[in-house]
């Protein structure tokens, strides 16, 4: 089923200069980029999108690490592409994560993981609300789509 997910470069992942070669790991894979925008998250939508953590000892902290640099949200489309991006992303703790998946390659610390997306099909529809406008998002087809339009 062709699925759209909300994904996010987190602070750390851009302070470290790994935007690029996050982007290049989702785009091979042959997921499609149909919203992209930098932005530093204000306190009140980072509250929002982990709502589901509020009054857990580290919300507090995550909020800080959210709001603390600008992050790349995005949305990606693609064939199964919620639970596709999150086998790609790895496990939620990095030292867990398996070995090629970005968590394991790029980061250590569960604090700092940097990369997010969205782990359920009710949840991709949530993120994907309260980050982007319906204007932000783009509908359009990949050189394999435009080819195989050419060919019926
Ligand atoms: P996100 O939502 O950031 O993609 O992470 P996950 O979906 O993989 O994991 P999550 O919702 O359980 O955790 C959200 C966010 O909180 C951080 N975290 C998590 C933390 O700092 N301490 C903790 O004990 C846990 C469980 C990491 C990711």
């Amino acid at each position: 089923m062709i699925e759209r997910t909300f994904v996010a470069i987190k602070p750390d992942g851009v302070k470290r200069g790994l935007i690029g070669k996050i982007l290049e790991r989702l785009e091979n894979k042959g997921y499609k980029i149909i919203g992209m925008k930098m932005l530093k998250p204000s306190v009140e939508l980072a509250q929002k999108h982990y709502a589901e953590h509020i009054g857990k000892p580290f919300f507090q902290r995550l909020i800080n690490y959210l709001t603390s640099a600008p992050i790349i949200a995005m949305v990606f489309e693609g064939e199964n592409a919620i639970s596709g991006i999150r086998h790609i992303m790895g496990s939620t703790k990095p030292d867990e994560a398996e070995p090629g998946t970005i968590r394991c390659d790029f980061a250590i610390r569960k604090e700092a993981n940097v990369i997010h997306g969205s782990d359920s099909p009710e949840s991709a529809k949530r993120e994907i609300e309260i980050w982007f406008n319906d204007d932000e998002l783009y509908d359009w087809q990949n050189i394999i789509e435009i080819m195989k339009c050419d060919n019926e």
